[in-house]
């Protein structure tokens, strides 16, 4: 295929993030009932300037099965809110506690933690309301919701920040139960490591691939293909992210930087060393790339956003 007919990531997202932004609009303005601060803080943390990984996914693995943006574009909104409540949550002073996000004061900064907190619980029900109600047909819509609930619930999303939680106190506790305890080798300490990974971010964007294909009517195979891309581009995806943390600036990435090493934290680079884990992304995205070759041009768009994942500043 002739270089200028491949759209690259930027080209594509710029065309789609508009759509996004417009239905995660649409899709927040809340019938009475609703407390206008509350929606007030919901909206602030949802239409900032996120970059839109994973409504993005969705988008570009329906596209990549043959299915269109409109019949789409539900789910995609409904994974960016998920994604949304989980950074809020994250935020918190019980959790990250973190005061700047996507560029911004946190949302608890702003509206207060008890506000914060129902902010991500309403973001987190609005998601499987819209997918029950939008996503056609309704088989489809449950199989979404399905989905959806696994990524997000207690084996996924939420035991993985729990597990990364849980290891930081451990770490925390210089004597106490750990004085009798085996030091971790390193194989375990990184096996520890990308399996709180594979559940806190690589869950997400699998789902986000998974309700792509399923609005597209994507088959086996194809679904298949997508779930191999995903698993190597959540992996790179995290690797990119502990190196923006060591060597990002806060200007470019809108959240504070140095911030794991502060805290303690297992990364990739501090258990593998910078040059590796640039390796091992660069190896991960290529696999990923490959693994797309069957699904033809319709798939140069995931491929050209998995370079971005590790290429990024944000
Ligand atoms: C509170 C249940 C619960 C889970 C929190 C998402 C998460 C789990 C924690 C956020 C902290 C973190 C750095 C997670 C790993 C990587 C990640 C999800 C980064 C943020 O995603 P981006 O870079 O963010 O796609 P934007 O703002 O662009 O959407």
């Amino acid at each position: 295929m002739p270089a200028t007919l491949t759209r690259s990531f930027e080209q594509v997202a710029h065309e789609l993030r508009p759509q996004i932004e417009a239905a995660l609009d649409r899709y927040t303005q809340f019938v009475p009932g609703c407390p206008g601060k509350l929606a007030e803080s919901i909206r602030y943390s949802l239409l900032s300037p996120g970059k839109r990984l994973r409504p993005l996914l969705v988008l570009m693995a329906s596209e990549a099965c043959g299915g269109k943006i409109d019949a789409a574009l539900p789910a995609a909104c409904a994974v960016e809110m998920i994604h949304c409540y989980s950074l809020i949550h994250d935020d918190l002073p019980a959790m990250d506690d973190d005061d700047l996000r996507r560029g911004r004061p946190t949302n608890h900064k702003v509206y207060g933690e008890a506000m914060a907190i129902l902010a991500g619980d309403s973001l987190l029900t609005r998601a499987f309301e819209v997918v029950a109600r939008d996503v056609r047909p309704p088989a489809v819509g449950a199989a979404c919701c399905a989905a959806l609930a696994e990524a997000a619930g207690a084996s996924a999303l939420v035991g993985g920040q729990a597990d990364d939680i849980l290891g930081e106190q451990r770490r925390a506790q210089p004597n106490g139960d750990r004085a009798t305890e085996r030091p971790e080798s390193p194989e375990a300490l990184l096996s520890a490591l990308e399996s709180i990974h594979h559940r806190k971010t690589g869950v997400i964007f699998l789902a986000s691939l998974r309700l792509g294909a399923l609005t597209a009517g994507a088959g086996p195979t194809q679904i298949q293909i997508l779930e191999d891309y995903g698993r190597r581009l959540g992996l790179a995806f995290q690797i990119a992210d502990d190196l923006l943390d060591v060597q990002g600036k806060e200007e470019t990435t809108g959240k504070r930087v140095g911030k794991d090493a502060d805290r303690g934290k297992l990364t990739f680079p501090g258990l593998l060393g910078i040059d590796e884990s640039v390796r091992r992304a660069q190896r991960l995205v290529a696999e990923a790339c490959d693994l797309l070759k069957p699904l033809g041009q319709a798939a140069e768009p995931l491929a050209s956003l998995a370079r971005y994942v590790v290429e990024r500043d944000r």
